[in-house]
């Protein structure tokens, strides 16, 4: 039974992880609560029911190339970053392009706490309670044209907040996109929160993609900009390494990584001596998300 449809983070983690979860949020100078999650609405079916991972875990081991290359990096690195104001260029193939302020951005739009799955492509995983909205309403609001066929995001370029911006031969700003049917489905969503708070900057803030059928890096941080286009649009880590990581990126065990296995992965703190877990075809969400690819040959478009 992997969806259920009206459960909280409250009631599907052990008693014990939320006291502890309490006293980090206690201690968090600064944590304020989101004012729009006054407008939350409850996930129709979209959660899973496992155990989500406790917010130190989620917030401390982290991939975000621009505050470091390590895991341990972003969490401290990445509090450096201005992220009021925000703004984000919605362009391309659009009735209503422009530069929205993010209070613009997320005006009519439904946050939900979806607890989704999350797989990394190093093979780690995690269960996470974001807050977020889907992506389809903003891009209903701001009207997409018939010719659009992909939609493509980009990353802040901001090398004095961001050091790992400066020199060095990663290709920023980071971008991704999704084929417009992807990025339509229902589960993929702006996230805006996590475990009922504002997004920890580390995590992406203040609004960062999740496809949660799809490797983590698709999941792009810190949104400035989406482009509606017509070409599939070039992404970091396909730009980076083209063999190893392609557009589609979606999780699957069938499919290894040149370098290393896909079929199965680490949860992150299920502790020391934990085993691995096998990996299922698009991270589980394949009830919801297989007919995208009928016809297409994942090992081609991987
Ligand atoms: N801008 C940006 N977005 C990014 C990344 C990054 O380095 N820069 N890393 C990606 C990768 S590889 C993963 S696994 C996830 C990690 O998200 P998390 O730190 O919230 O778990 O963010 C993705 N989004
Ligand atoms: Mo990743």
């Amino acid at each position: 039974m992997p969806f259920k449809s009206d459960l909280r983070w409250s009631e599907v983690t052990p008693k014990s992880l939320f006291f502890n979860r309490r006293q980090i949020m206690a201690g968090a100078a600064g944590a304020l609560v989101s004012p729009i999650l006054a407008g939350r609405a409850a996930a129709a079916g979209f959660s899973t029911d496992e155990a989500p991972n406790t917010l130190e875990e989620i917030s401390t081991y982290n991939n975000y190339y621009e505050f470091g290359y390590s895991k341990e990096e972003p969490s401290t690195k990445a509090q450096a970053l201005t992220i009021d104001p925000w703004s984000v260029e919605i362009g391309g193939m659009v009735d209503k392009p422009g530069t929205y302020d993010l209070s613009d951005v997320l005006a009519g739009m439904t946050i939900e706490e979806r607890i989704y799955r999350f797989r990394c492509v190093e093979a780690w995983s995690m269960v996470i309670p974001w807050q977020g909205f889907e992506l389809s309403g903003l891009l209903n609001k701001v009207g997409v044209q018939p010719s659009a066929k992909f939609v493509a995001f980009e990353t802040l370029y901001r090398p004095e907040e961001m050091p790992g911006q400066q020199g060095g031969s990663f290709p920023y700003p980071y971008v991704e996109g999704v084929r417009l049917d992807e990025a339509m489905n229902p589960l993929t969503i702006l996230a805006t929160g996590l475990y009922d708070e504002e997004l920890p900057k580390q995590n992406g803030a203040p609004l960062r993609l999740v496809v949660p059928w799809k490797y983590g890096f698709k999941s792009i941080k810190a949104i400035v900009k989406i482009t509606l286009t017509d070409v599939m649009p070039p992404t970091t880590w396909n730009i980076l390494a083209a063999n190893e990581y392609g557009f589609y990126a979606n999780v699957n065990p069938g499919v290894d990584h040149p370098r290393w296995s896909q079929a199965s992965e680490r949860p992150i703190g299920g502790g020391l001596f934990a085993g691995r877990k096998d990996t299922v075809l698009f991270n589980g969400y394949g009830e919801q998300v297989a007919s995208l690819y009928a016809g297409q040959d994942l090992t081609v478009d991987y």
